[in-house]
């Protein structure tokens, strides 16, 4: 999950965090990373991101959780007509994995395929599933992780893990659900 923009929630930790109990409508949220802020890739004239990664347990199909996804990014004011590629939003929610499964179609591929270059995703994924093997490539989080760092990404400012009060107040909030 990613966003750049404040949304109705607030500030984005703010709005990843509501949107952390949304997923909760799709299915059981079982992990969630820590929140990175994030230097903008593809697009540099716009705010960093914030980042992180949870894991859901679902029933849903994945064009089901697609669709789920795309709704809550609506709630939370994802305007995807004003869009410049890689541009700035307030929710984005992507699937990175679907156990291991490969789709491959023009709306919806799984694994997410610019994954393993990106160490905003990398990065929190890797606190929550290292050994996650990616379909496809045939390695895990932690060794795609790896191999992007040894190729010189992951300098210092690109992903820095952050403190968020509205971040850590989702364990108190779901606890008492
Ligand atoms: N998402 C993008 C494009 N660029 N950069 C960062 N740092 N974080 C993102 O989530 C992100 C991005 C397209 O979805
Ligand atoms: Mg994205
Ligand atoms: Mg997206």
């Amino acid at each position: 999950m990613g966003g750049n923009l404040a949304s109705c929630a607030g500030k984005p930790e703010a709005t990843l965090a509501a949107a952390v109990l949304r997923l909760e409508s799709l299915g059981r949220v079982t992990a969630r990373s820590s929140l990175y802020s994030t230097e903008p890739v593809g697009f540099a004239a716009q705010p960093r991101f914030l980042n992180a990664v949870v894991a859901l347990e679902t029933d849903l199909a994945a064009r089901e959780l697609l669709a789920g996804l795309m709704a809550i990014e609506q709630e939370f004011g994802r305007d995807r007509s004003a869009g410049i590629a890689n541009g700035p939003r307030t929710l984005d929610l992507d699937l990175l994995l679907l156990g291991d499964l490969e789709i491959d179609e023009p709306d919806l591929e799984i694994p997410h395929p610019r994954l393993a270059e990106r160490a905003f995703v990398l990065t929190p994924l890797a606190e929550i599933a290292p050994d996650a093997v990616v379909s496809g490539l045939g390695k895990s989080v932690r060794q795609l992780l790896g191999r992007l760092r040894e190729d010189g990404q992951g300098d210092s400012d690109a992903v820095v893990r952050v403190e968020s009060m509205e971040w850590d107040a989702l364990q108190a909030a779901r606890a008492s659900n």
